[in-house]
């Protein structure tokens, strides 16, 4: 392939590129627009593309995951473009790529914020923190392995006094078990960890690193939860970005010391002004779990309730048990 017909193929990928994202991306109506004007406005020329027309409109949720690949696959050829044809700092051809560069982003962050937003709405039912320092001198593996085969949903790894490389092979073992029960595996504190073990998210206090800056570890698509003892703090996180709230300590709680109380009341106003899925935590046990349920969290979080039992898979099966049934009573789904 000559440089010129490695060229057209590179715009072939632009234009059809950008149009995919178009038919894709159908709201919100600005973005579609900005596509719509950047396919509208292409200026290469020395392309059978534009005769080529555009695929059919209308595409399932699901195509958002290849808009995304769509996205990374663009940016590359916009490079390969730029590079190769020497374009000037003046003409349409520069003007249009570094619009098209800008357009993208906002696709990628629009796309990515879609798909976070369907995979925090799992975060449901009992999610388990494993900590080694509250498991009686069990394994974190095996206490995980019980709470899933209990039904717990998601599980979290937090482990406040080993070493990273140590950590992190813990990690990549939790993600793979997690994996076989399509639960959620989430890291505690570590951005490079959750990254690295590619863990479905990460969870941060109030204390640890700004989502923001996390997000410029993660992936895309990995999901930010957020710890709060007040409304305040809830509102706070969902302003910076975080995918689910955890509220807490609920009850008091002997597994973490100096918890800030949140209490019930703080719950059910997380859950009138935040507008994402609340993990309710502290001192939560299959006996008051029902008040917690009937607050309205979505998800509810113990340690020593299931991981300092005497048998971790029937404690989280009865905790499950406990939740669905409140769930029912509600009438929530
Ligand atoms: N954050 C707030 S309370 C708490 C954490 C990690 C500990 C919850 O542990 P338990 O044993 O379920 O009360
Ligand atoms: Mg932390």
């Amino acid at each position: 392939m000559n440089s010129n017909s490695f060229i057209s193929a590179q715009l072939q990928v632009v234009f059809r590129g950008v149009s995919l994202l178009e038919s894709i991306i159908t709201s919100p109506l600005d973005l579609n627009s900005e596509l719509r004007m950047l396919r509208d406005s292409f200026p290469f020329t020395g392309t059978s593309a534009q005769a080529k027309g555009v695929p059919s409109r209308g595409l399932a949720a699901s195509s958002l995951e290849l808009a995304l690949e769509v996205v990374e696959s663009l940016r590359k050829s916009l490079d390969v473009l730029e590079r190769m044809c020497g374009l000037s700092s003046y003409s349409l051809e520069y003007q249009w790529n570094k619009r098209a560069l800008d357009v993208l982003s906002k696709t990628e962050e629009y796309i990515a914020r879609e798909l976070r937003r369907n995979q925090a709405s799992k975060i449901e039912g009992l999610y388990v923190i494993v900590d080694p320092q509250a498991t009686r001198d069990r394994s974190v593996l095996e206490v995980a392995e019980a709470a899933l085969e209990g039904g717990a949903r998601v599980i979290q790894l937090r482990d406040k006094t080993q070493d990273k490389g140590d950590v992190l092979r813990v990690a990549f073992r939790l993600a793979a078990l997690c994996e076989t029960y399509n639960g959620i595996f989430i890291v505690n504190d570590h951005a490079d960890l959750a990254l690295v073990c590619g863990a479905r998210g990460l969870h941060l206090g109030q204390h640890d690193l700004p989502i923001v800056e996390a997000r410029k570890v993660l992936s895309p698509l990995q999901l930010i939860g957020r710890s709060n003892a007040t409304v305040e703090e809830a509102l706070e996180s969902q302003a910076q970005g975080a995918d689910y709230v955890a509220v807490g300590s609920i009850f008091p709680t002997a597994t973490k010391e100096n918890t800030r109380p949140a209490g019930l009341k703080t719950l059910r106003r997380v859950k009138e002004l935040v507008n994402l899925p609340v993990v309710a935590i502290g001192g939560i046990n299959e006996t008051n779990v029902s008040h917690v349920v009937e607050a309205g969290a979505e998800a509810v979080c113990v340690v020593s309730a299931v991981c300092m039992a005497d048998n971790p898979e029937t404690a989280a099966a009865m905790i499950v048990e406990r939740i669905e049934l409140s769930k029912a009573k509600a009438g929530r789904p």
